[in-house]
């Protein structure tokens, strides 16, 4: 029986740290967006790798399945326990360990949250590379098992591209360690790679190695009024040819910036009202301002108005980071998240397939796109849509997807809400090769058994 081993967890953490009763674990079996509520034996909060490994250990032996979990700000369901697993939460391993000036790395526990590592690399004359609006919230472990994108992608990658190094505990109990903090070291498979995207499952991430940046010194930002999807891609080719650096590229549309001005009472940005905008970041030389005001000025059409902001421009960054919250509160039921990316060039005539499928075949459905444009990520949100019709809706979104040759997941994972159409994005062959994986570190499947394929 799952609950006989809740003594010999309170053995290993303390009775403090295992949560049974159902107002205690509400908060852990639930997601952010109220879509996936489940169950679970217990949760368990142990305060060390070693406490992680026991915890792993007596589950592996019980047969309990181990759901781990960070700031459980996931949108695939991917950090839900559904059928009764332990949640192993990793918000006590929260420790930022030394930044190293040279080598321009940081180590911190997987439960340290990305707002906290973003302080502490700033602190030491750092940028953290990994930046999204969830980021009181989210961990380091987190970001490794989801292999994050977020804002800042663009510039520095996905959190594997910056992943130097991980010390993670295996479904028996053994801590693999892989931790140099030097970038050329090509001594077999690269470990903390494979772990990154790997949605908890094959390890449990306790302890991140990262690789920090040096800070722009001269950044600008803008609010710019558009009138087509393709506007967006195009304006950010032409800052690049003018030297700048894209730091972020963010598209918003009319529709989602009313919910966000509403939500957050917020002023009108531009003079008037477009159908699509694009948040720009940029840096560059002591006159990236004059540079960024030049391009716009020469882009003709592509530009209808703009706002300029100095810096990281807070004001204008706030109309994008406000839509998630404003969506979760406008949508009549959880609203059906899908995060998708497709080939730059096909980014319009997406947009354009998907508005009009939606409007013929759902048409109470309420759609909102927003995203990482500058890599083809659009953040497809669907309010109001009857919970009978989620998974149909979703077909029909990833149909889409495949048919402009994209992917079902850009940057959230699959989880529990992508599973069914993995095959659309994968062959038999790779998906065969991922389970093999899959059964060589973790026969038993302990580690969040109903995620990803199996078997
Ligand atoms: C973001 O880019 C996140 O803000 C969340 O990936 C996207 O809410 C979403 O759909
Ligand atoms: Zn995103």
């Amino acid at each position: 029986m799952a609950s006989g081993i809740v003594s010999e967890l309170t053995d290993i953490v303390g009775a403090a740290q295992v949560l049974t009763e159902p107002d205690m674990t509400a908060h852990y079996v639930t997601d952010w967006t109220g879509r996936w509520c489940g169950n679970t034996t217990a949760v368990v909060r142990p305060a060390d790798t070693r406490e992680v490994a026991r915890v792993i250990q007596v589950c592996h032996r019980a047969g309990v399945g181990v759901v781990p979990q960070g700031g459980n700000t996931g949108l695939v369901g991917g950090s839900v326990p559904m059928h009764g697993e332990v949640v192993l939460s990793l918000v006590r391993l929260d420790d930022i360990g030394e930044v190293d000036p040279i080598g321009h790395t940081l180590a911190a526990g997987a439960g340290a949250t990305v707002a906290r590592v973003q302080s502490a690399a700033r602190d030491a004359g750092f940028t953290f590379g990994i930046d999204l609006a969830s980021r009181d919230s989210a961990t380091l472990g987190g970001i490794v098992a989801t292999n994050a994108g977020g804002v800042r992608m663009i510039k520095y990658g996905d959190t594997r591209a910056q992943l130097l190094g991980i010390e993670a505990v295996m479904s028996d109990g053994r801590v693999l360690t892989r931790w140099k903090t030097f970038r050329k070291d090509n001594v077999g498979y690269h470990l903390p790679s494979l772990l990154a995207g790997s949605e908890g499952t094959l390890a449990v991430v306790t302890k991140v190695l990262m690789k920090l940046h040096v800070p722009p010194s001269h950044t600008h930002c803008a609010l710019i009024g558009i009138r087509t999807v393709g506007a967006a891609p195009a304006l950010v080719d032409r800052l690049r040819r003018t030297g700048l650096t894209i730091e972020a590229a963010e598209l918003m549309t009319d529709a989602g910036l009313h919910l966000v001005r509403r939500h957050r009472t917020l002023r009108r940005p531009l003079g008037e009202e477009f159908p699509y905008y694009l948040l720009v970041e940029v840096s560059g030389p002591p006159d990236t301002e004059a540079l960024l005001l030049r391009t716009l000025e020469l882009a003709g059409d592509l530009v209808v108005d703009a706002t300029v902001e100095p810096d990281r421009g807070a004001r204008l960054w706030s109309y994008r980071e406000g839509h998630t919250e404003a969506i979760n509160a406008a949508s009549a039921t959880p609203p059906v998240k899908l995060d998708i990316t497709t080939p730059l060039a096909e980014v319009e005539s997406f947009v354009d397939a998907l508005t009009r499928t939606l409007g013929t075949e759902f048409p109470r459905a309420r759609l909102i796109l927003f995203g990482h444009i500058a890599d083809g990520n659009v953040h497809v949100n669907l309010l109001d849509v009857e919970p009978g019709q989620a998974h149909r809706i979703t077909g029909r979104v990833f149909e889409l997807v495949a048919a402009h040759d994209g992917s079902i997941s850009a940057e959230h994972g699959i989880g529990r809400s992508k599973a069914s159409w993995m095959h659309l994005a994968r062959s038999a062959v790779d998906i065969e090769v991922m389970k093999a994986i899959r059964n060589g570190i973790d026969p038993m499947l302990t580690l969040n058994p109903h995620i990803l394929p199996a078997g």
